[in-house]
């Protein structure tokens, strides 16, 4: 046969072919990863310990609207997200979005206020909810998994009845509009995904119940980040934020609690606003036989990973 730069001459037909080369990096720009940290044996144990105890398994991602306040963190977080998928774990990201909302309600000129880390929220504060979390934020979100090799698909959660509410009533009284309480969630559609290695990425619409069914709930992203964990019986609840964990009244962290400690830490004022949603739904979380639930800083590059890959917890953590 007679080869011709790219094209291969066999007998009467010609095919394209390539010739294989092997890929050369200037010497001063590459460095072998095991050369660059000493304790490189270590990193990689600890990473593939990890890793291999929740290869299979199903982890529950909240993503804050705080912590995806910089492009490079959001690409970060998106980042990690495909990593964890490629080393066989079942992401879920349930996201946020309460800043992002806060400013369209302010540019479309609607008010809205919090009680009790709720937003209280009308038809109109829905509407604006959203077409902004399952609109942006949440196309946004598994876009950028996607393009960082991660497979993923955005969901509202009145898809397929993702997220069913009825009306959450208020113990102090006051009316919080259409703020949804998840009474069930759509289980199968989640696990039908995961086992076709996707990640849901889920914006925590919700939607009314049987004659209900068109309406239209906003739902704290804790309190559908902690119900989704629960009901999936998730091995791992991960809520990302803008805050190191859970902290104390002289603002020390407090690394571990037990679910026991939550009702009086409310009580006392200790945990207030928005850690209130976030501590009650990790803790019911984990009282349905999640494997942990962890609230950690977002703000920290790479959180995600850093918290599930690297050897123990940096905020609070409860359930094991
Ligand atoms: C939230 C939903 C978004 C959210 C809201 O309207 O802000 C309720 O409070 P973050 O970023 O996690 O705070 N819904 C009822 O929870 O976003």
């Amino acid at each position: 046969f007679l080869s011709i730069g790219g094209l291969l001459w066999v007998g009467t037909t010609i095919s394209a072919f390539t010739i294989p080369t092997i890929p050369s990096r200037p010497a001063t720009t590459f460095t072998r990863l095991y050369d660059t940290p000493e304790n490189f044996a270590d990193v990689a144990t600890t990473i593939a310990d990890a890793a291999g105890a929740l290869a299979g398994k199903t982890i529950v991602v909240k993503y804050g609207g705080n912590a995806m306040t910089s492009p490079e963190l959001k690409a970060g977080f998106c980042q990690d997200v495909a990593t964890l998928q490629k080393l066989g774990i079942r992401v879920v990201v349930v996201h946020g979005g309460g800043p992002q909302i806060n400013s369209m309600l302010e540019k479309v000129g609607v008010e809205s206020r919090f009680e009790g880390g709720m937003r209280v929220s009308s038809k109109e504060v829905v509407e604006v909810a959203e077409m902004v979390l399952c609109g942006s934020v949440n196309k946004e979100i598994s876009s950028t998994i996607c393009s960082a090799g991660g497979k993923a698909i955005g969901l509202s959660g009145r898809d397929d009845s993702l997220l069913q509410c009825v009306k959450k009533i208020n113990k102090d009284g006051y009316d919080l509009g259409n703020v949804g309480e998840v009474e069930f969630v759509n289980t199968k559609l989640l696990n039908d995904l995961l086992d076709m290695g996707i990640c849901p990425v889920v914006s925590p619409i919700g939607t009314g119940i049987g004659e209900e069914k068109d309406v239209a709930y906003n739902v704290n992203a804790d309190v559908a980040a902690g119900r989704i964990a629960g009901e999936l019986r998730a091995a791992r609840a991960l809520f990302l934020t803008d805050i190191a964990g859970v902290l104390d009244k002289e603002m020390k962290l407090m690394p571990n609690l037990s679910c026991d400690d939550i009702d009086s830490l409310i009580d006392d004022e200790t945990i207030t606003g928005g850690m209130i949603p976030k501590v009650s739904y990790a803790t019911s979380a984990v009282k349905l036989g999640v494997g942990g639930a962890f609230i950690t800083d977002g703000r920290v590059p790479h959180a995600l990973l850093k918290e599930v890959l690297g050897g123990g917890a940096s905020g609070t953590g409860s359930g094991g």
